[in-house]
């Protein structure tokens, strides 16, 4: 059986084919458009899909926001251009002509992730810093998904009572401060306007307001972990996401955890199938879930 596996990022879209063995046979990204409308949505993962969806016997989706009966709605729709509700399964079923399954993109990742660790390992957390911060959780063996698909939302929990409004209608949350988006926002003078990743590029060359910028992002990760052990009690936290992968932001994270009680420190990696993560995922929920 080969998935189409599909996911779906405030930045970009990607999707691969995957066999059952979870091989990737291909992949192709796009960017997530920049008008996002439900039409432009639409019309962005047709252009992704087709090529691929003829090879495929099923199609598996990895998503931001919260996903319920194949429907995404947003928590934050500023992340998707306001867009709050998609009909993903009914829009790609009708694009490919077959059945699938979706899910939220870090609970996906959190699964994808999960799949070889030690059997000891029976608690952990996976968390992407990316446009948004996200986060799937895996409690006693098992992706917890809650019963309206919102747990392990934690970007969504409090940084900071005086913190930025988040899009999400919460002043202060993680994703306010430490995404992406949060990055971007949070830039003044020379940096007003530009990206995460262009202020990652300045930082790498010394610039101490984009220094700073990731420092912060780093030390609010960091309070979240704590927060996430005292939580879950999570015996590994794994970090994914172009910015939770890129260069020196995981030390950063860990230099900060080191500083909070020994309690709420736990063992922190990045994700072993890095940006293929949610791909994965999705392609082994619906080896599971699919009628
Ligand atoms: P998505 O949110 O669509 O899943 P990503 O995981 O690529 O996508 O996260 C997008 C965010 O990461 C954007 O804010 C972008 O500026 C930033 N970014 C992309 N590449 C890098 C990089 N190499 N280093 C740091 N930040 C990056
Ligand atoms: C937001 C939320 C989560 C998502 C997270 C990371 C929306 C549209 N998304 O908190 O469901 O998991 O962003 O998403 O409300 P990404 O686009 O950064 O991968
Ligand atoms: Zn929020």
């Amino acid at each position: 059986m080969i998935a189409l596996a599909i996911d779906i990022g405030g930045t970009k879209l990607a999707a691969a084919l995957v066999d059952s063995a979870l091989q990737i046979i291909a992949r192709r990204e796009i960017p997530t458009p920049a008008s996002q409308t439900p039409d432009a949505l639409e019309a962005a993962l047709r252009e992704l899909v087709m090529p691929l969806s003829l090879r495929a016997q099923h199609f598996a989706v990895a998503s931001t926001g919260i996903i319920q009966n194949g429907v995404l709605t947003s928590i934050n729709p500023s992340n998707l251009g306001g867009l709050s509700h998609f009909p993903l399964v009914d829009c790609l079923s009708a694009l490919t002509g077959l059945p699938g399954v979706a899910l939220n993109d870090a609970q996906a990742a959190a699964l994808a992730e999960y799949q070889q660790m030690p059997p000891a390992i029976r608690d952990m957390v996976f968390i992407t810093v990316s446009t948004g911060v996200g986060g799937g959780v895996i409690h006693d063996g098992q992706l917890v998904t809650g019963s309206g698909g919102l747990a392990g939302h934690c970007g969504h929990t409090l940084a900071d009572p005086n913190g930025p409004r988040c899009g999400c209608g919460r002043t202060g949350c993680v994703e306010a401060i430490a995404s992406g988006r949060g990055i971007a926002a949070a830039a003044q003078g020379e940096l007003a306007g530009l990206d995460a990743k262009a202020i990652f590029a300045h930082a790498a060359r010394g610039n101490a307001q984009a220094v700073a910028l990731i420092a912060r992002s780093a030390r609010t990760l960091a309070r979240l972990i704590a927060d996430l052990k005292a939580l879950t009690d999570c015996q590994r936290v794994v970090m994914g996401g172009s910015i939770g992968l890129a260069d020196g932001y995981l030390p950063q994270v860990q230099h900060y955890l080191a500083q909070e009680p020994s309690a709420y420190q736990t063992e922190l990696c990045s994700a072993r199938h890095q940006s293929n993560a949610g791909l994965l995922g999705a392609a082994l929920w619906a080896q599971g879930h699919l009628q």
